[in-house]
């Protein structure tokens, strides 16, 4: 359903302003055709802290750029009711449209979750042509405000397609996004843009009418109708090629937290599985990608630990089933097999150091059986068995050492999984594109001798062709 309001929204707004009046000032980006910019601004939520969402709500509102609210909620509960409750007072402080609508079914073969909830939100929008922008934040964050925006609406000034926020993060936070999706992405595009962005699963973005054309077309992200719509926006985006830009939010997220790692079983499932589906994509090399530098990070990001370990070590010994065992013997490397085993006795993680994570995730990518859940639980206690390894070994040696290993990881999967590709003739070498070489003739040349034997290989199959 549409704002109540018949008559556009003209007020403090420049940006609402009628094209004729002499304050109007319009944006236009340059290169662009001249444009009125009018941007919607988008909260999905669940049931969150209602004073939280409702002070977002406030603060997107007030922001000059901003037109248009729209929430987009799960169900009908008490977050919904606050937020209708509020909802006139709010369009008549702030002079904006405030849309509360409830979350349509696209994509009907996976769990209705997020991935609905986003795709409403582009649906509205495409529906709406006023709009020509839309934000994304999630509704929990304590530490939102005004800033976000203006900062994405500068990036999108300058004609970027999407620009996403990123922020300074916990050394055991995003793991999910460091070892299933960045180290995917590593893996098997390891030469596109996709590994280099920062969070590749943020929940903070802007797109641009193009990108939402683009990404509302594409019949897999209106599939992807859970926690993996995430993946699937960045994915997409970037096999179009549509040009991103990184802010950087030196105060970093803060919102509600999880509790032990169990909490993020389902997101680790549908992440993982999302790039599953991918993994025979083929994704252009290179693409527009800029990335405002990060600034020291805050100390209460640093020392924050992102989960409840002492909860998390129970997980490694409970939910075990014959047939995870069997499946274990089936298709992982011995070493693999028997730390898992003895980790179902006593906690223990040495074994799940990043080789040992490449190996067993290739392991995943052809085999893992989404809605079976001895693969699910199987894929969770190796996870887990990582992000111990991570913590035990990297943490311990202090924020800066534990967040260059992850970067250390991803950049040597770019690395060894480019070589493969090259070895495998699967896409030419730069300076080969430039001489018109093939990789083929580099590798035979010499030019392309691997400088050190990778202790893991590529799996041939999974290597996708680059155009
Ligand atoms: N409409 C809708 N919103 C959802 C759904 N699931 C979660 N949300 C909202 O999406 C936002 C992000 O969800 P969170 O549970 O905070 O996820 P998170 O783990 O903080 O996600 P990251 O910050 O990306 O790590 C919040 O505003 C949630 O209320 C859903 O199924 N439908
Ligand atoms: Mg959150």
């Amino acid at each position: 359903m549409a704002g109540n309001l018949a008559q556009p929204l003209v007020g403090r707004n420049p940006f609402c302003a009628h094209a004729g009046s002499p304050s109007f000032q319009p944006r236009i980006a340059p290169g662009r055709t001249p444009l009125l910019i009018m941007s919607l601004v988008c909260f999905p939520f669940k049931e969150e802290d209602v004073a939280v969402v409702l002070r977002n709500l406030e603060c997107a509102a007030s922001h000059p750029a901003v037109t248009g609210i729209l929430c987009v909620g799960y169900s009908r509960g008490e977050t919904w009711c606050a937020i209708e409750n509020a909802k006139p007072l709010l369009e008549k402080s702030c002079n904006v449209r405030v849309v509360l609508i409830q979350q349509k079914r696209y994509g009907n073969a996976l769990r209705g979750g997020k991935g609905d909830g986003m795709n409403t939100a582009l649906g509205y929008f495409l529906e709406h042509p006023e709009y020509t922008r839309i934000h994304f934040y999630d509704a929990d964050i304590v530490s939102f405000s005004g800033e976000w925006i203006t900062k994405a609406e500068k990036q999108a000034d300058l004609g970027y397609d999407v620009v996403r926020h990123y922020f300074p993060r916990s050394s055991t936070d995003a793991m999910i996004t460091w070892f299933v999706t960045k180290v995917g992405f590593a893996l098997l595009w390891p030469r596109t843009v996709l590994p280099e962005i920062e969070q590749p699963l943020g929940g903070e973005l802007l797109l641009t009418k193009r990108a939402v054309e683009v990404l509302f077309n594409d019949h897999r992200v209106r599939a992807q109708s859970d926690w993996g719509i995430d993946t699937l926006y960045t994915f997409v985006a970037a096999q179009n090629g549509l040009s991103l830009s990184e802010v950087y939010i030196s105060e970093g997220k803060i919102h509600a937290l999880y509790g032990g790692l169990r909490d993020l079983r389902t997101m680790l499932v549908e992440c993982f599985s999302a790039i599953q589906s991918l993994k025979n994509e083929n994704v252009p090399v290179g693409g527009i990608h800029r990335m405002e530098a990060a600034k020291s990070v805050p100390e209460v990001v640093k020392q924050k630990v992102g989960y409840d370990i002492e909860k998390t070590l129970k997980l490694l010994k409970s939910n075990w089933t014959p047939r995870q065992r069997e499946l274990l013997h089936q298709h992982f490397d011995s070493a693999l097999v028997k730390g898992l085993l003895n980790a179902s006795e006593w906690p223990c993680w040495s074994f799940a150091d990043e080789d040992c994570w490449i190996g067993a995730y290739q392991k995943f990518l052809e085999n893992f059986e989404k809605g079976d859940d001895d693969w699910e639980e199987l894929l969770f206690k190796v996870w887990v068995c990582r992000v111990l390894n991570h913590t035990v070994r990297n943490v311990l040696r202090g924020y800066d050492a534990a967040m260059g290993s992850l970067r250390d990881f991803v950049w040597d999967v770019i690395q060894k999984s480019s070589t493969q590709q090259f070895k495998l003739g699967s896409f030419p070498a730069l300076h080969s594109l430039a001489s018109g070489h093939s990789a083929v003739e580099s590798l035979a040349n010499g030019q392309g001798k691997l400088r050190k034997k990778p202790k893991w290989e590529l799996n041939p199959d999974m290597c996708t062709v680059q155009q």
